[in-house]
């Protein structure tokens, strides 16, 4: 019912600023050169909207930038994340299923709020999201230790974090949010306090690891897509560091103990065969961490993105 047409609208995402680390930038770039816009025109036999450029806002980025309610970047966060948003629903707003390479996760701020907006005006429907990460990013200013945005988009995008000026994220509007009814989590094994207190107080769908351990990822899946129910449009946000530091070192925030290369390709097949996925985010993948640890982090990247687009073995 979501599926217009086999368009794919590419947009890469060249940004940092939501973290401390150089080199998640370099991301989107790797990505491509290892073939995925090629194997997803080839293979695939997506019609791939690009247009060639990995955005880097530059003329965006303000020349001073000083903590806002402990925020890191904030108004550079806010001003990459605005023009981000309006990108992604111009795609969206097309009928076009958006993959945006990031990047670090802060661009989920721009994501999302796009395809949100995009969906509602297009299907009168709520969209639902899953966050596949170690981390649950739902920190809001103050309950975050790091003040790195890149831990707290999720709070923003849901509301439980709020700004009234336009920038930094008082451009974000009720038509851009997501419900935290419509939430699920899956891979979390690193919540800082303040995140475990806001996850149990507003009864946000997650299944950690350790859910994982007990029920094999097939019947969180089917717990998962569940608690979304069917016929509800998803947008997939995929945090590279959900995967095992054994098959993606390459990351800021590695956590030990995550999910095997298949676990993580299994994820997004399940959520493609739903039929009702209109975007997927993949961010986190840093290239200049680890030397060896690169190239294999950029393939498991490329491997997601083509299961969650429907590369099957049959
Ligand atoms: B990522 C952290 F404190 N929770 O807020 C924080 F542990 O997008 C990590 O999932 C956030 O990689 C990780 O800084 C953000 C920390
Ligand atoms: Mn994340
Ligand atoms: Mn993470
Ligand atoms: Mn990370």
């Amino acid at each position: 019912f979501l599926k217009t047409n086999d368009d794919l609208g590419l947009v890469a995402v060249g940004f940092s600023g939501g973290q401390c680390k150089a080199g998640v930038d370099a991301a989107p770039m790797a990505l491509i050169e290892s073939g995925l816009v090629d194997q997803l025109q080839n293979d695939l036999a997506y019609k791939v909207h690009y247009d060639n450029e990995v955005h880097a806002y530059t003329s965006l980025l303000p020349s001073s930038d000083p903590p806002h309610r402990g925020m890191k970047n904030p108004r550079a966060v806010s001003a990459v994340t605005q023009e981000l948003s309006s990108q992604v629903y111009a795609h969206a707003k097309e009928g076009r299923f958006v993959l945006t390479l990031g990047g670090d996760h802060s661009i989920a701020i721009g994501t999302i709020s796009g395809t949100a907006k995009a969906i509602r005006e297009r299907l009168g429907r709520d969209m639902a999201v899953i966050w596949v990460d170690a981390h649950a990013d739902i920190n809001t200013p103050e309950t975050s230790d790091s003040g790195n945005i890149h831990g707290m988009p999720v709070a923003f995008l849901t509301g439980l974090a709020s700004e009234s000026a336009e920038n930094p994220f008082g451009w974000l509007k009720p038509e851009h949010r997501v419900s935290v009814k419509k939430l699920v989590y899956i891979g979390l094994r690193d919540i800082d306090r303040g995140e475990k207190r806001i996850l149990r107080e507003h009864g946000i769908k997650a299944f950690s690891m350790h859910d994982i351990d007990r029920h094999g990822i097939g019947k969180v899946m089917d717990m998962a897509l569940g608690h979304i129910g069917t016929d509800t449009p998803i947008h997939l946000s995929f945090d590279i560091d959900a995967l095992d530091p054994s098959f993606a070192p390459s990351t800021g925030t590695a956590v030990r103990g995550g999910l095997t290369l298949r676990e993580g390709d299994f994820i997004a097949e399940c959520v493609h065969e739903t039929g009702s996925l209109v975007a997927l985010d993949l961010v986190e993948v840093n290239p200049s961490l680890e030397q060896n640890g690169a190239a294999e982090t950029v393939r498991a990247g490329v491997s997601i993105v083509r299961c969650a687009l429907g590369d099957t073995l049959l």
